[in-house]
């Protein structure tokens, strides 16, 4: 389970060193950054072993790498929607990276408002006398949808709110999440036009 763990936490390396290039390839061209943030994550045992229970796969080593895919977590948190699909592009051109499963729920968002990219990634470690291909799940998303994401998340561990009280709450975050899906746009829209001004 240890060298596994360690198995993720190179894989992660990687991939947050590959956004990191791109940024600063952006910046040199653009003059820009199109990322805001990095966040990683390596899934913690209790909630491998809780979604393994949930999914009735076996409680084994050989299990977690065969029938997880988020055990390693790459978040990339972006100024604007366009960056996204354009980093996103940049990405999964590079030929030692496996495309496994697109979701995008920024063209077709939760029921209850969730927006961001996800990509299930193959890309390969390379040890001392092997190599490992390992999934990695890649999240992007813009810094609204982020914002949005972590009040939603902190709602859903609230265990303690009524009933009545918690769908209040979920009607309104899911209005909020169509107010910031609409900011997305128009900020967007807005640099465009800085953009567009600057080149003329
Ligand atoms: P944490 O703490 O972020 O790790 P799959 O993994 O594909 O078999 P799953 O788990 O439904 O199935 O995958 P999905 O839909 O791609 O979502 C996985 C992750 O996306 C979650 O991880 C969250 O990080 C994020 N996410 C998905 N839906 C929501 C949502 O409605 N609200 C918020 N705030 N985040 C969401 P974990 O493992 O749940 O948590």
């Amino acid at each position: 389970m240890n060298e596994l763990m360690a198995y993720y936490r190179c894989a992660i390396m990687e991939v947050e060193t590959k956004f990191n290039v791109l940024n600063e390839e952006f910046s040199l061209e653009y003059d820009r950054n199109p990322i805001e943030t990095i966040k990683t994550r390596l899934k913690s045992t209790e909630s491998i072993i809780k979604k393994l229970v949930r999914r009735n796969f076996p409680l084994t080593v050989d299990s977690i790498e065969a029938n997880l895919n988020d055990i390693a977590g790459v978040r990339v948190v972006c100024s604007f929607l366009e960056d996204i699909y354009l980093l996103a592009d940049c990405l999964l051109q590079q030929d030692d990276v496996k495309l496994i499963q697109v979701k995008d729920y920024i063209k077709n968002p939760k029921p209850n408002g969730y927006r961001s990219l996800h990509l299930i990634i193959e890309i390969p470690i390379f040890l001392k006398d092997e190599r490992k291909d390992m999934r990695v799940e890649v999240q992007l998303r813009t810094i609204a949808m982020d914002f949005w994401a972590s009040l939603d998340h902190k709602l859903s561990y609230k265990k303690d709110i009524p009933e009545e009280e918690a769908k209040l709450l979920r009607q309104e975050l899911l209005e909020c999440a169509q107010i910031s899906a609409d900011l997305d746009v128009r900020m967007g829209e807005i640099k465009n036009r800085i953009v567009n001004k600057e080149n003329t």
